[in-house]
């Protein structure tokens, strides 16, 4: 079978919604590079929340016009664009149509689980935006490319944290003397999450129900680069470089499933490279390494020191609800067997986020470090989080 061996077996042409956002630019770029027909959809409406919360990105980030232009130039290769909500089902169906893509890479949705509990309003726009939008990908496919292989990006935090080992989607279970391989049980810890949870269901059914070919990426944190809300990684990095103590959370022993930015991508192209069968529903736990928050604050205090930064912790009253201490196995085999090369957390890694954390402290508005968000507080009036 073709593996990763960086051609394309034939030429596909593949649509990355959510193109303009973190992961979906970088696996856009990587695509493209490696051969294939790329196109972006976006609604841009990412740039618009950082907008309304008074945050920005670490470094500036270039509109995407810019973006393209610059990788036309460099490489001379042309990635189609397609400005619109994929909420908005007519301009789905006309991106389908003028696209015509084998493969649908699905990043295009509200990602941070503390914005999806500021209050009921975004609570509410989290679940609308990425239920329906997702629901709508699965229509656009049924209906005009039934072939298309449909790479969705789920979220680990949709198992939560049983006392159990967490399988790949499902777990076989013999009750009463008889057994059955059922979908691995969901306990989603916030809306943004379980916004996810009710995607899986959704792509399950419409994989037995119409044929459709799907593989649930259930991705862990991803170490990366960018901007305040969530992300505890480079959120530690960025408090090292201002000198504001390591902010922990309740107990620190949440325990979570972390992979670089360029596994994310390689995942991603392995799973169009090796396709989910006409109405298989495949799910792959994509990370790499698990930490709890005391590991990675440790590990963020021994870089630190290397770098002279006297790097302090602090713990903080939860603000989310959630387990602090708790038992933590969760397999990811699938995308190893498929050809995945991990890039785990290094001493030069941390230290080159460090670094970069440094580089650009000044952007870092310290009056957003704090949790701000609270889980039991969440309530229907409209909440300006920006003060
Ligand atoms: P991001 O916010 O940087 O990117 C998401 C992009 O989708 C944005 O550009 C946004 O404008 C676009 N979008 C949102 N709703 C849309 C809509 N209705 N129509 C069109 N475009 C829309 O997020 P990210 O960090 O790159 O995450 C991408 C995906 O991966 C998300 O689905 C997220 O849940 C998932 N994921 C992320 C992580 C992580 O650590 N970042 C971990 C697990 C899963
Ligand atoms: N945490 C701290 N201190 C901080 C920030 C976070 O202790 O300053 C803790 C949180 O309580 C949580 C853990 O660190 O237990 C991870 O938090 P996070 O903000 O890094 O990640 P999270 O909100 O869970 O969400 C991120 C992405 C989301 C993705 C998810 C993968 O924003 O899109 O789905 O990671 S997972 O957590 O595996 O579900």
């Amino acid at each position: 079978s073709h593996q990763n061996s960086g051609e394309p077996s034939k030429q596909k042409r593949v649509m990355v919604i959510g193109g303009d956002g973190y992961c979906g630019w970088a696996t856009a770029l990587h695509l493209s590079k490696k051969g294939y027909d790329v196109a972006i959809v976006d609604s841009l409406i990412r740039r618009l929340f950082d907008h309304q919360l008074g945050l920005d990105s670490l470094t500036p980030i270039s509109s995407i016009h810019d973006r393209l232009r610059c990788w036309k130039s460099l490489t001379g290769k042309t990635i189609e664009l397609y400005i619109g909500d994929i909420c908005d089902f007519e301009f789905l169906a006309e991106t389908f149509n003028s696209f015509e893509p084998d493969a649908v890479v699905h990043f295009g949705e509200q990602r941070s689980a503390p914005y999806s509990m500021i209050d009921r309003s975004r609570a509410v726009f989290t679940q609308h935006n990425n239920v329906i939008g997702t629901l709508n990908v699965l229509f656009a496919i049924k209906e005009f490319r039934d072939q298309c292989h449909l790479v969705k990006l789920g979220t680990m935090g949709e198992y939560g944290t049983p006392n159990i080992d967490i399988e790949e989607g499902y777990i076989t279970i013999t009750h009463n003397g008889r057994t059955d391989t059922l979908p691995y049980p969901k306990q989603a810890s916030s809306f943004y999450h379980l916004s996810k949870v009710h995607d899986s269901n959704n792509i399950a059914f419409t994989c037995k129900a119409w044929g459709i070919r799907a593989t649930d990426l259930n991705q862990g944190v991803r170490c990366t680069k960018s901007s305040a809300i969530g992300l505890i990684m480079m959120g530690f990095c960025v408090q090292a470089a201002v000198g504001h103590p390591l902010t922990v959370y309740g107990k620190g022993g949440q325990t979570r499933g972390y992979l670089d930015i360029r596994d994310t991508v390689q995942c991603v192209e392995l799973a169009i490279a090796n396709p989910a069968q006409p109405g298989e529903f495949r799910v792959f736990n994509q990370f790499t390494e698990q930490f709890s928050v005391n590991e990675l604050a440790s590990l963020v205090t021994k870089a630190g020191a290397k770098l002279g930064l006297d790097v302090k912790t602090i713990s903080v009253p939860n603000p989310r609800v959630e387990a602090e201490e708790h038992y933590y196995n969760a397999k990811h085999t699938k995308l190893i067997e498929l050809g995945l090369q991990p890039h785990l957390l290094s001493d030069s890694l941390l230290d080159s986020l460090l670094n970069f954390a440094i580089k650009f402290k000044d952007r870092v508005d310290t009056k957003q470090i704090m949790p701000s968000v609270s889980w039991k507080k969440i309530g229907v009036k409209p909440k300006t989080v920006a003060a």
